[in-house]
């Protein structure tokens, strides 16, 4: 595997699945698969479970890992072509890729959506460039339109925890006061479609997310509707998508947030979120401490589901 951004890397998904346990009950076996080989992440934003899941998944497989938080300390990266570099930004991403290549095997990259234009955040501007100039494999750590580490990670609690064959699945919207991206809902519903469960996904109008994402699963805009039989309630807020509206809070409705009544309309469900999470705009503090809440395994499953992924591209260099 040289590119991590969507499912279709990953190739069959069930045999990812159960690679994925096979790591989680021997992540120290593969130590050499990394040996003189060094880890570039890249973060032109803020984290703190990529960061430490994804170089404690680098350092199970023997890899060195370099952090750059592309904020603070590098020069300021002039990202378009053809600027006039007249103002605050002394380096331009075209030099700078290719030199961050020179110093690794292999790069992750976080660059979440900018809401300036949206045409360049969903052709993923920003990966592509370090896909087609740094020469090395490049794996997804959030970008513009996805978060498959995180996706990745979701189904494989999903599959750790769930009971029957085939889990009805609900990925709702909740409310959050500042516009978030729509990588995470976007990867979420293109692996649980891919995966085959029962998957509905449920927001406000206007909150309708791009098709390519969607695929064949069912929306429905009764929140309560939605939450019924549910095996699995998958929290996350996102901004408008769609047409002139793109990055945009449209609502702050506080009827969305998951609470223990919203709960008690599903078939004992799960609760999920790919945290960071704000309590009592999301989540209540009942459902998120209470014992059908996965989102700590969530979290720890993100060590997992980087590792499958940097084992995958170091077989292939
Ligand atoms: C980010 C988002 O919603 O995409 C990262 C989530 C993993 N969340 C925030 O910026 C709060
Ligand atoms: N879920 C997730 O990616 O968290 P961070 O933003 O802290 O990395």
């Amino acid at each position: 595997m040289r590119y991590f951004k969507s499912v279709n890397d990953i190739g069959d998904l069930n045999a990812a699945v159960k690679e994925a346990f096979d790591v989680k009950s021997r992540r120290f076996y593969f130590k050499n698969l990394g040996e003189n080989k060094t880890l570039l992440m890249i973060f032109f934003n803020s984290s703190l479970r990529t960061r430490l899941s994804t170089q404690k998944a680098a350092m199970n497989l023997g890899m060195n890992v370099i952090v750059l938080d592309v904020n603070q300390g590098a020069w300021k990266l002039e990202t378009e072509r053809g600027v006039v570099m007249d103002g605050d930004k002394p380096e331009h991403l075209l030099e700078a890729i290719p030199v961050m290549g020179c110093y690794c095997d292999v790069i992750g990259v976080r660059s979440f959506a900018r809401f300036e234009n949206k045409t360049d955040d969903y052709e993923e501007k920003i990966l592509n460039q370090f896909i087609k100039y740094s020469g090395r494999p490049v794996f997804a750590m959030e970008t513009a339109t996805v978060h498959p580490l995180q996706s990745f990670a979701d189904l494989i609690t999903i599959e750790e925890y769930k009971t029957v064959q085939r889990p009805k699945v609900v990925l709702t919207w909740a409310p959050h006061p500042k516009a978030l991206p729509q990588a995470v809902p976007n990867s979420f519903a293109e692996w649980s479609n891919a995966a085959g469960y029962d998957f509905v996904i449920t927001h406000p109008h206007g909150y309708e997310l791009d098709e390519r994402f969607v695929g064949a699963a069912r929306v429905e805009y009764d929140q309560n509707k939605a939450l019924e039989g549910a095996d699995f309630v998958y929290a996350k807020n996102w901004s408008a998508y769609v047409g002139d509206n793109y990055g945009k809070v449209l609502s702050t409705d506080r009827s969305w947030t998951i609470t223990t009544e919203k709960m008690a309309l599903t078939n004992n469900a799960s609760f999920m979120h790919c945290l960071p999470v704000r309590r009592n705009m999301i989540v209540s503090d009942e459902v998120i401490e209470s014992e059908r809440s996965l989102v700590i395994p969530e979290a720890a499953n993100r060590e997992i589901s980087a590792q499958v992924v940097l084992k995958r591209i170091l077989e292939s260099l």
